[in-house]
């Protein structure tokens, strides 16, 4: 579905204005029109992010005023909960993590909600998640795959020693990377590990998941 420049517009215009009412309304009406999770999140809470850090980066607004939109598409997600949480359930689950001193977490939620919504257990550890408490994560919950989360290219550096340190504990655990950290290099990392894997959205984490699910059916798995 694709979402009207004139509702993007008041869309982005409710939050730096922070009517918070009326991005909680236009959130409701694209979803009462069947809008996919993928589209909303992709078309209007990703994109009006995205514009929110480039008027932020050229100052055009304030770091207030940044804080104040994100926490209004923060609070819009669970809007599409009962949709997310009504798939049939695989068994197969996955650990999303933003690591240490990895502040921004949107983009972590919506992965793992797009897990939820093909099935998988979905378990979110949130922003700057300190990494001895990941590790103890990923031996309580046994997940089929973890995701990091990275947009501070400045984490990037930090990326191959938490790699490391995950693998040397668990050495068949396949690791999806995303987030925007990437766009500023640090891909090559995946030719260095086996079973790292870079997604640089959730429509990238779509075709994963279903060739991923195909796989398993073809193999007599799960
Ligand atoms: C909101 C925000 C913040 C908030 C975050 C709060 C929160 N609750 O999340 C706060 C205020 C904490 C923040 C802080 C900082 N920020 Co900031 N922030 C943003 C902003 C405006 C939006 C982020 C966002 O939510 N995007 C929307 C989500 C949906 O997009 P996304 O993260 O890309 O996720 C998608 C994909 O990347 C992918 N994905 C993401 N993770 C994963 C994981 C897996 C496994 C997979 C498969 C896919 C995947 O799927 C998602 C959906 O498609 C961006 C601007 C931008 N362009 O995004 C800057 C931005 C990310 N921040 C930036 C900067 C510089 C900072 C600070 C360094 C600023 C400062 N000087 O303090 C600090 C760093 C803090 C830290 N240590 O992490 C820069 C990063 C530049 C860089 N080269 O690193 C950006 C790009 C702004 C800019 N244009 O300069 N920020």
């Amino acid at each position: 579905m694709t979402i009207s420049p004139e509702t993007y517009r008041r869309f982005i215009d409710s939050l730096l204005s922070g009517d918070r009412a009326a991005a909680r309304e236009i959130t409701i009406e694209l979803l009462q029109a069947e809008i996919s999770v993928r589209d909303l999140y992709l078309d209007l809470f990703q994109r009006s992010m995205y514009e929110v850090g480039s008027l932020w980066e050229q100052n055009r607004i304030s770091v207030a005023v940044e804080h104040m939109a994100t926490s209004i598409v923060e609070s819009l997600l669970p809007l599409v909960y009962p949709k997310i949480f009504g798939a049939e359930h695989t068994g197969k689950r996955a650990v999303i993590s933003c690591v240490a001193n990895e502040f921004h977490q949107i983009g972590g939620k919506m992965v793992a909600d797009i897990f939820e919504l093909n099935g998988w257990d979905g378990y979110f550890t949130g922003a700057n998640t300190p990494l001895p408490d990941l590790k103890a994560m990923i031996a309580d919950k046994k997940p089929d795959l973890l995701g990091l989360s990275v947009s501070n290219a400045a984490t990037i550096a930090k990326l191959h020693a938490i790699v490391e340190d995950i693998r040397s504990e668990f050495p068949a655990l396949h690791v999806l990377l995303g987030g925007q950290a990437f766009l500023w290099g640090g891909t090559e990392i995946i030719e260095r590990y086996e079973g790292l894997i870079y997604l640089p959205s959730i429509t990238e984490l779509e075709s994963f998941l279903a060739e991923y699910g195909a796989h398993e059916a073809e193999a007599g798995i799960g």
